[in-house]
């Protein structure tokens, strides 16, 4: 009876270790083929991001391989990023920056740095009480609507010589 209920409880282990297993494999798994496919979208260029489809396959590593790690196309990336409007916080810094927009824009900033990051309106030694982000973690965005053309300098309060400039004409 008891060895019964030890083999039953034994039996439910194994279900939810492989479970979870299961889990973790299929969301890195998910990862990876977002990074791949990332990768060679950046590659082809703005236009080609349906191109990865069919090759993101064999041009993941190849891609890799040949810019040794590195983005060779953020530059594109960036244009898409500005069409859409959005800052990156990557590597402890804006991007793009600067930034022109037309008045009534509505910004947003996504942090990708696994360290915590701000968005603050002025600078740090003269900063401007139009905006604050409070603490973006990885992944986190905030956003802020310019209705007044002008010169708007932003920054990171934890690291001040994170600066950022948004352009707003009328
Ligand atoms: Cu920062």
């Amino acid at each position: 009876m008891s060895e019964t209920q030890t083999f039953e409880r034994t039996q439910k282990i194994a279900i939810a270790v492989i479970a979870i297993a299961t889990v973790l494999a299929v969301g890195i798994g998910a990862y990876a083929l977002l990074f791949l496919s990332i990768g060679t979208g950046m590659m082809v260029g703005p236009p080609g991001w349906g191109n990865m489809q069919g090759r993101g396959g064999h041009m993941g590593p190849q891609c890799c391989a040949m810019s040794g790690g590195e983005r060779i196309t953020e530059e594109d990336a960036l244009q898409i990023i500005e069409e859409e409007n959005t800052v990156v916080i990557l590597n402890h810094e804006f991007n793009p920056d600067p930034i022109t927009i037309k008045s009534g824009t509505t910004i947003t900033w996504i942090n990708l740095d696994v360290v915590a990051h701000t968005v603050d309106s002025g600078t740090h030694e003269n900063p401007a009480d139009l905006f604050e982000s409070g603490s973006l973690k990885q992944d986190e965005s905030f956003s802020y609507t310019f209705n007044e053309p002008g010169v708007y300098v932003y920054h990171c309060d934890p690291h001040p010589y994170m600066e950022g400039v948004i352009i707003v004409e009328s």
